[in-house]
């Protein structure tokens, strides 16, 4: 059974709650030198506050803050670059804007870091298997998005290969909520992600959005990112990312009427708009029903 309430953490001496009976937006904010490469670093915790702050206005409520790509293809990035982008945006966003700071980090000294600053919520596109992680993730607290992903991203694309994917991803999830476990990492503390277009063909995303209602069997909330990602592109004629708004879209409504409990989203304000209509026809259901 699912707990309603997610406890992300503390901000001004108060405990930060999410509520997992609707579906949240998470606004995505990479840090990368890619998306914020026009200056030093000051000027980029500035101009990440500013999309944070404006991506809080448009209805997110979480901020997933990354430094490290974990686009396919993309090259890993050393332990203190990822420090030096991640580490001062968290702190920034958490003395200045009141929402649920998510760090998107698979790095045990990330994890331990982001939280003494202020992290609400760990999402790691590893579940805990990088060294070190799992105890560091145990001592925070917080609670930890597990995501699976076959391979790694530089080369995760390559070939990926599943007996069945749904049940493949099943079974690697239920062994890392039993790895939470052995470390006393409690199942109220976890959130699940099959892990869209990490380490699968197209035609395993599909299976897997088409079966996603299928991981609510594991008992825990869902946490989904399909926003602007190739998937959306392949089904469109190739269309570059910036053109993949209306696919985006429609693949968040799927998951949102499906039940997931968090979209991870770059298009906040389309997609809190899209959502909204998903809550009134799931409530208009349960109206129906009394
Ligand atoms: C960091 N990141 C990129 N894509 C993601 C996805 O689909 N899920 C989660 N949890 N994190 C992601």
């Amino acid at each position: 059974m699912t707990e309603k309430l997610l406890a992300c953490g503390f901000r001004n001496g108060q405990v930060q709650q999410l509520d997992l009976t609707r579906c949240n937006i998470m606004g995505i904010l990479n840090v990368t030198p890619d998306s914020f490469s026009d200056g030093g670093l000051h000027h980029n915790t500035d101009a990440a506050l500013f999309h944070a702050e404006k991506m809080i206005l448009q209805g997110a409520t979480l901020i997933d803050v990354g430094g490290e790509s974990t686009r396919p293809g993309a090259a890993p990035v050393s332990l203190q670059e990822e420090m030096d982008r991640v580490v001062p945006v968290v702190e920034a966003i958490h003395k200045n804007l009141d929402t649920i700071i998510s760090v998107d980090t698979s790095t045990a000294e990330v994890i331990t870091q982001a939280a003494a600053v202020g992290a609400g919520l760990i999402n790691d596109v590893r579940a805990l298997q990088r060294e070190g992680a799992l105890l560091a993730a145990a001592a925070t607290e917080l609670p930890i998005c597990l995501m699976h992903m076959q391979g790694q991203p530089d080369t995760m694309q390559q070939a990926p290969s599943y007996e069945s994917v749904v049940q493949d991803i099943h079974h690697f999830l239920a062994e890392r909520i039993e790895a939470c476990a052995r470390v006393g990492i409690g199942r109220h503390r976890l959130l699940l992600d099959p892990g869209f277009g990490f380490g699968k063909a197209l035609a395993h995303n599909y299976q897997l959005l088409n079966q996603l209602e299928s991981f609510h069997s594991l008992g825990l909330p869902l946490l989904v990112g399909i926003s602007r990602k190739t998937m959306i592109g392949q089904v469109l004629d190739n269309c570059p990312a910036d053109q993949r708004l209306v696919g985006s879209l429609a693949a968040a409504v799927i998951a949102a009427m499906k039940g997931c409990a968090i979209l991870r989203v770059h298009d906040v304000a389309e997609t809190t708009d899209a959502v909204k209509i998903v809550q009134a026809t799931l409530a208009a259901a349960e109206v129906s029903r009394l």
